[in-house]
């Protein structure tokens, strides 16, 4: 059994949400940051996230990552029943390639924020990073990691291109 506790939940609207969110659950895991990935919906299961994003805290949970496409209500609805920090990732491949999700996730009304990442994988994964970054604050162990991360991704970018690529 695992019994490590997760200090950042993943979660996402729908199944079709995992090709994408799988980038920030690998990217915590890389980090050592231990993550839970859960499937619920601001319109499908309202009930279901309720009851997470009213115990997340109680629970260990420290940072929230809610992705979600289309109407992408999830962010802002998990972000109006919790204290913590709730960053969204707009599903892209959907209507305007994920710009409509984007901009509903970003507008929130003045008084309930979510911090909003890019469309797709790369704001997935930097979802991650910006959780990460949150933790890092009063997590020693995870900002030695954040930092071996940056070191390594300087460290793989060549000097010049390679012409036969
Ligand atoms: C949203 O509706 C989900 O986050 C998903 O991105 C979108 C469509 O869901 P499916 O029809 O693929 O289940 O709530």
């Amino acid at each position: 059994m695992n019994d490590i506790i997760p200090t950042v939940g993943i979660i996402m609207g729908s199944q079709s949400d995992w090709a994408t969110m799988q980038h920030a659950a690998d990217t915590l895991e890389k980090l050592g940051v231990p993550a839970e990935s859960l499937i619920m919906s601001a319109h499908r299961t309202p009930s279901r996230l309720h009851y997470y994003a009213t115990g997340a805290k109680a629970r260990g949970i420290k940072v929230i990552i809610a992705g979600a496409g289309m109407a992408a209500a999830l962010p802002g609805s998990a972000a109006a029943l919790t204290p913590l920090p709730v960053l969204g990732v707009p599903m892209d491949g959907r209507l305007m390639g994920g710009l409509d999700a984007l901009l509903a996730m970003a507008q929130m009304p003045g008084g309930v924020p979510v911090g909003t990442l890019g469309i797709g994988k790369a704001g997935a994964v930097n979802a991650a990073l910006l959780a990460a970054a949150i933790l890092a604050v009063s997590d020693e162990r995870v900002a030695q990691a954040l930092d071996d991360f940056r070191a390594a991704q300087s460290a793989a970018v060549p000097e010049s291109p390679d012409k036969n690529a």
